[in-house]
């Protein structure tokens, strides 16, 4: 048994179109366990490290505007890290081809993907490719305490008067 962690992302037409509570659903059926989750806005930076092996297509610059929420008004993203045997192909199997006219008609991006007039694939949500990318991807998103197992190699720093909030 390989146990295997991936990122899943919902999009932000995921989110304008309230599908999370859908995609939740069908992402269920893996029997996953859920060991990292929140909403998060999503820099310029983080979009173009994120996909930066897509940065010499010309659909660049619409898809980073695209998962920072500008083509939505819904400047952030659902980020969640499933974990265990077979994630990402179990994950992947459910969401479907990349492109969502031709993912299978059951798929999550088949089910509520769409191409828009300009050439954008609206595919409501991200998973990653193989165990490279996952690993490249969560170590992106999310810091070590935010997930709840220990999925890489991670070191405690002392950090010295970091300005934090707190609650009033
Ligand atoms: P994936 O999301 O299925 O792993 P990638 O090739 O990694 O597919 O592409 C990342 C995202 O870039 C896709 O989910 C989609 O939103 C967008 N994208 C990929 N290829 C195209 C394209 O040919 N035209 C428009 N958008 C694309
Ligand atoms: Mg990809």
């Amino acid at each position: 048994m390989t146990n295997q962690a991936t990122l899943i992302l919902i999009k932000p037409d995921g989110l304008k179109k309230s599908l999370t509570g859908n995609i939740l659903t069908r992402l269920s059926e893996t029997k996953l366990e859920i060991v990292a989750a929140k909403i998060t806005r999503v820099s310029q930076g983080l979009a173009e490290e994120h996909y930066q092996h897509l940065k010499d297509k010309p659909f660049f610059e619409d898809l980073i505007k695209y998962i920072r929420g500008e083509l939505h008004n819904r400047r952030k993203v659902m980020a969640l890290v499933y974990w265990g045997e077979d994630a990402i192909t179990k994950c992947r199997q459910l969401v479907g081809s990349t492109n969502p006219e031709e993912a299978e008609a059951t798929s999550i991006r088949g089910s509520y993907g769409r191409i828009t007039t300009s050439g954008v694939y609206e595919n409501v949500i991200h998973v990653s490719s193989d165990e490279k990318e996952a690993q490249r991807e969560i170590r992106l998103w999310f810091q070590p305490d935010e997930i709840i197992v220990n999925l890489y190699p991670s070191k405690e720093v002392l950090e010295k008067e970091k300005k934090r909030k707190t609650w009033a």
